[in-house]
Parts: C-alpha cells; sequence; structure tokens
C-alpha cells in the first residue's frame, strides 16, 4: 500500500485539497455572483438545492423502512 492510496484522485491541489472538478463547479454552479466566494443565499442554494425534494425523498425513505413486505410505490 502506497502512503498516498487514500488520495488517489492526481487533480487534487495539495493545499486545498481541491480537484479541478471542485473548482470548475465552484465557478459555475455555486459562486452566483462571481465574486469568489459564498454568501449566506450561495450556501443556501448549496446545502437545499431547489431540484431536490426533502419532503418526498424522507416519505420514501419512511416507506422504504415500515414495508415489511418491501411491495410499495414510491412517490
Ligand atoms: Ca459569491
Amino acid at each position: 500500500m502506497a502512503a498516498n492510496d487514500e488520495d488517489d484522485d492526481d487533480d487534487e491541489d495539495t493545499e486545498t485539497g481541491w480537484t479541478a472538478e471542485d473548482e470548475e463547479e465552484f465557478r459555475t454552479e455555486l459562486d452566483k455572483n462571481g465574486d469568489g466566494v459564498l454568501d449566506k443565499d450561495e450556501i443556501y442554494h448549496w446545502l437545499v438545492p431547489n431540484d431536490y425534494d426533502h419532503i418526498v425523498d424522507e416519505s420514501n425513505h419512511l416507506f422504504a423502512e415500515a414495508d415489511d413486505d418491501k411491495v410499495s410505490t414510491s412517490f
């Protein structure tokens, strides 16, 4: 086992730990106003994306956990 096996992403910046993909995502998706930092609204949209419905996800999770015979319908 090599000493650096946990970090198998060759593109990762050793100082920041960010990959080129991380930086691209930050610039194009997260930093909406392009000022180089995330303000509270940008952080909120990062943590709670508009295209993800937590209620539906939790409902599906609860039904899956409660459904003993695993015959269920997801929303
Ligand atoms: Ca910003």
